[in-house]
């Protein structure tokens, strides 16, 4: 059992040594809030982690006056494999301003345009292969397509490089050496004092190395093709992506570029940050839209007028801005499950948070963004699904410390509207074209390794005709609230 404890600045101190971490350190967390309250300390053989869930101290924390990113100890185990890559590199590494300088343009609202392309081929990949799975009547494994999807879409949008996951029965190796290596930053932080890992370091690095291995395939294949300047895109891939920025584009102010060390770290985090959440994000919306009939009606009815019955849709870059039901979807999806479920914040000065705990400089605070996400702010059924939490006026209404699955402040995703475009996009295109069989009457585990996703969710599909286009729009009609 824990044994809680109250520690000298009055926040709650719960040690779980004896019980152990489990494979589950974010579920757990997640319980211990809700039996301890919105701060905490969790001990685990000795060391320390300080957690947040509420609205009002997620508030302070997000005050960048006042606190900044930590790398926390995840991160540490993360810069292991990434280094001074954009995700994991301190504030102070000159190597961060200057990456973010130099990449920013890329992921403004008005570059998805460019990436757009490249996004719908992959989302038509991915239903060729479901096309086939209605045919042959096996069920899809959702987390494991929506991987290959993403991972395909960041390799082709941003560096250009196909990693064909759909021509593959197994996963990319890419993807289980990510894999292993997130899950090793996750474990390490569970290590027993006195116990050799040494076995379990030496498969990590020889993991690390596999993986800067796929990146200097993937860096060679641009420069040998010598397509390096901005500007000077071909038809193909596109000296504007990242990789041709990072390999072209000369600081806007200083005119220096980026050195060869620090691209292929930043090609890691690419590839990892592009697609490993982004995938969970996908897989949640589409389960809770299974377990929830009216919002899939309604997800279909803004698929059906803008798609009509279609049998290959062609949507422009204009219209995924026009899927605003289905970016509520994923925004409760990402409510519910924020799939990179914590961030943390250290404090740049002494300071007193929520107006009782004192703080020293330096000390950091974990967000424990789920549970920030089910704060009371959220009304008295956290719990639910519900899209409608993201109408416009429902948005205006709540605080903007109160959703933070994309982190917050200068350190914030970057890769937030390449995410949504592409999710959307994607969303729209299978609730259109699939009826969805729970064939195994899914029951939600999720399966943590540092990112969330729903472990073993399949469903089974059927293709969904213009007679079914016209029931769903007849039932629609007589459902309150949501008729023409
Ligand atoms: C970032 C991020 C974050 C923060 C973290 C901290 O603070 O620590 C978060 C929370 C996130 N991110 C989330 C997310 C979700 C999703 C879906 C995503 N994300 C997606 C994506 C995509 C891409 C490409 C990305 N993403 C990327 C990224 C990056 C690079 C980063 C870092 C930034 C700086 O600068 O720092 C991030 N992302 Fe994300």
């Amino acid at each position: 059992a824990d044994t809680v404890t109250l520690g000298d600045d009055g926040i709650p101190v719960v040690d779980i040594t004896a019980a152990g971490l489990s494979r589950t350190p974010l579920q757990r967390a997640m319980g211990i809030a809700r039996d301890h309250g919105p701060i905490f300390r969790r001990r685990l053989h000795g060391r320390d982690a300080t957690f947040v869930t509420s609205v009002d101290l997620v508030t302070e924390l997000a005050d960048e006056t006042r606190f900044e990113k930590a790398i926390g100890p995840a991160l540490e185990n993360v810069r292991e494999f990434a280094a001074d890559g954009l995700f994991t590199a301190y504030n102070d590494e000159p190597n961060w301003a200057k990456a973010h300088d130099i990449l920013m343009p890329a992921f403004a609202l008005g570059s998805m345009r460019t990436y757009h392309p490249a996004m719908l081929k992959v989302a038509r990949r991915l239903m060729a292969s479901w096309d086939r799975r209605i045919a042959d009547g096996a069920p899809v494994d959702v987390p494991d397509d929506m991987t290959r999807m993403t991972l395909d879409t960041i390799g082709l949008a941003g560096f250009g490089f196909d990693f064909e996951s759909f021509g593959r029965e197994q996963p990319h190796p890419f993807v289980d050496a990510m894999v292993r290596c997130l899950e090793w930053s996750m474990t390490r932080l569970a290590r027993k004092p006195g116990v050799d890992y040494s076995e379990k370091d030496e498969a990590f690095r020889a993991d690390a190395d596999y993986l800067a291995s796929v990146v200097d395939e993937v860096i060679s294949a641009r420069t040998a093709s010598g397509d390096t300047s901005p500007g000077s895109a071909g038809e193909t891939p596109t000296a504007d992506d990242l990789l041709g920025l990072m390999l072209g584009a000369p600081h806007p102010v200083d005119g220096t570029t980026l050195d060869t060390a620090n691209i292929r770290n930043q090609v890691i985090t690419f590839l990892i940050a592009g697609h490993e959440t982004t995938s969970g994000a996908l897989s949640f919306a589409l389960y809770h839209l299974l377990k929830d009939p009216v919002a899939l009606r309604l997800a279909r009815r803004e698929a059906d007028e803008l798609f009509g019955d279609a049998a290959d849709p062609d949507p422009s870059f204009e219209d995924i801005g026009k899927l605003a039901f289905t970016r509520q979807v994923l925004n409760e999806a990402l409510r519910l499950w924020p799939t990179a479920a914590a961030f943390s914040r250290r404090a740049k000065t002494d300071t007193v948070l929520g107006g009782r705990y004192a703080v020293k400089a330096g000390e950091i605070f974990t967000v424990l963004t789920p549970m920030l996400h089910r704060d009371p702010v959220w009304g008295d059924n956290p719990e639910l699904f519900d899209p409608a939490r993201f109408s416009p006026e429902a948005e205006a209404a709540r605080s903007p410390h109160a959703y933070k699955p994309f982190g917050t402040g200068e350190r914030a995703c970057i890769g937030r509207q390449f995410a949504l475009h592409e999710a959307t996009m994607l969303l729209a295109l299978l609730v259109h074209r699939y009826r969805f069989e729970d064939h195994g009457d899914y029951a939600l585990s999720i399966k943590e390794t540092l990112t969330l996703k729903p472990d073993g969710f399949t469903v089974r599909l059927a293709e969904r005709s213009a007679a079914h286009r016209a029931a769903d729009r007849a039932a629609l009609a007589v459902l309150p609230g949501t008729g023409a």
